[in-house]
């Protein structure tokens, strides 16, 4: 009988101490000498050091087996100091399941220079290193559906294609669709507050797509947008729910992303010390405290990524800045009904990043919403559906948008987002 074939991380775990074990895998590096050749093998979980020695009946296989090769490999596990994750396997048995080509990524981050595994992401993307950011990304998106889950929020799936803008229409894609023209989504949440009229607190995990023409460590053209909505709620619910959100994510993650945290080289304890409540400014004090320090931004200014990161320093973790000029903030921004200027939005920043959520509470007066658009030069006709939401039953609600990879670029201290991804498209990138 063929015996099991077993996960690398097991081994190491040392769960197979002296046994005789079979892992499948590619070759990952291979180094050799006069009288031993040692194959790095890794698979999904792991790599582990398998040694040939010359006697070896297999040692022309493994002089023949090239960098990326698929192998299956039966030895015996040892434990060895000097390998990496202290287990290392004495082949017995190599069976190479397809001779790879000259691997052109030889060496790796920091030797190779940025553009040229960006050109080769496709084959990057089995670097450890992306191995576990893709881990970790995955875990990330588990706790965030399971923390919707369990405050009662119902997954919905919302359209790609859209007839009206969102989030204004300086960074929408356009799109032909059968000689029409249409857009590519920027955010799910005009739909989303559809959906609450039926089923009152729903969420969803989708692309959004932004035509950015900015080039920094955060902005992508293809994101992924964590989006809740949900009725008969406030601005403190709002703030509520991402904190907790967030706090939530944050403990999850280090809970159980121990391995690849540290082997990323990421701050565990910033992330276990994420606790709630967050701490929560006004605009007019952020622009208070960015003026103290020698910002020249006037009240009613947006702020930009260097106001962001100027502001986030003072914060050793993610806060709230809130009651935004109701100029700088969307259409649909409900406001302060004792200071109509201000918007009832909010967004939340961590250090380093700035931004990494807005939400607010909706206009839900039909009237209010109508003059709004008016305000913001948008033709009533291309919201017409989304006005009718206001006619039929409208009720107070709030959302957010949190973008999954400039959360895991701050939880992970990235140097840029594109890494968060794992096919990043930005301005210049839409390759491979
Ligand atoms: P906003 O446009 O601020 O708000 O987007 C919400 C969040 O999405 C992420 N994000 C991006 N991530 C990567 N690359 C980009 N180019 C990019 N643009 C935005 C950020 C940001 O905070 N509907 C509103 C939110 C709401 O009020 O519910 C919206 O989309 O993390």
């Amino acid at each position: 009988m063929p015996m099991p074939i077993i996960a690398i991380q097991e081994i190491l775990d040392g769960k197979s101490k002296g046994e005789s074990v079979t892992i499948r895998g590619w070759i990952h590096r291979k180094r050799e000498s006069k009288q031993t050749i040692f194959l790095i093998v890794r698979d999904a979980s792991s790599v582990i050091q398998c040694t040939v020695k010359r006697d070896n009946p297999f040692w022309t296989q493994a002089k023949k087996v090239t960098k990326e090769s698929p192998v299956m490999i039966k030895g015996t596990v040892k434990q060895d100091k000097r390998a990496t994750g202290g287990y290392e396997i004495a082949v017995e048995r190599l069976s190479i399941i397809g001779l790879a080509e000259t691997f052109p990524i030889t060496k790796g981050k920091g030797e190779e220079t940025e553009k040229f595994l960006r050109d080769n992401r496709h084959l990057w993307l089995r670097s450890r290193r992306m191995n576990w950011i893709m881990r970790v990304r995955s875990e990330v998106l588990r706790f965030i559906h399971e923390f919707f889950r369990k405050e009662g929020f119902i997954e919905v799936s919302p359209p790609m294609f859209i007839s009206s803008a969102c989030e204004g229409g300086a960074t929408l894609f356009g799109l032909k669709y059968f000689g029409k023209d249409l857009y590519l989504t920027q955010s799910a949440q005009l739909y989303l507050e559809a959906l609450i009229y039926s089923l009152e607190k729903v969420y969803c995990v989708a692309p959004s797509f932004r035509a950015e023409k900015s080039r920094t460590i955060r902005h992508l053209t293809e994101y992924w947008h964590v989006e809740p909505e949900w009725a008969f709620a406030g601005m403190d619910d709002l703030m509520r729910v991402e904190e907790d959100l967030v706090s939530y994510v944050c403990q999850k993650t280090v809970e159980n992303c121990r391995r690849e945290m540290k082997s990323l080289g990421a701050d565990t304890s910033k992330l276990i010390a994420v606790k709630t409540p967050f701490p929560r400014i006004k605009y007019t004090e952020a622009i208070e405290r960015l003026n103290a320090k020698d910002f020249k931004i006037r009240w009613g200014e947006d702020l930009g990524f260097d106001e962001e990161k100027a502001l986030a320093e003072e914060f050793d973790k993610p806060f709230f800045i809130y009651a935004y000029p109701r100029q700088i903030k969307a259409f649909y921004c409900k406001t302060y009904r004792d200071n109509p200027d201000l918007a009832m939005s909010t967004d939340m920043l961590v250090p380093r990043i700035g931004e990494i959520s807005t939400g607010g509470v909706r206009e839900d007066d039909k009237e209010e919403l109508l003059k709004r658009l008016k305000e913001f030069g948008l033709r009533e006709e291309d919201y017409d559906w989304y006005i009718d939401l206001r006619r039929y039953g409208t009720v107070p609600h709030v959302g957010f948008g949190l973008g999954v990879e400039r959360l895991l670029t701050w939880m992970l201290d990235l140097e840029n987002i594109i890494d968060a991804i794992p096919f990043p498209r930005t301005i210049r990138r839409f390759y491979p």
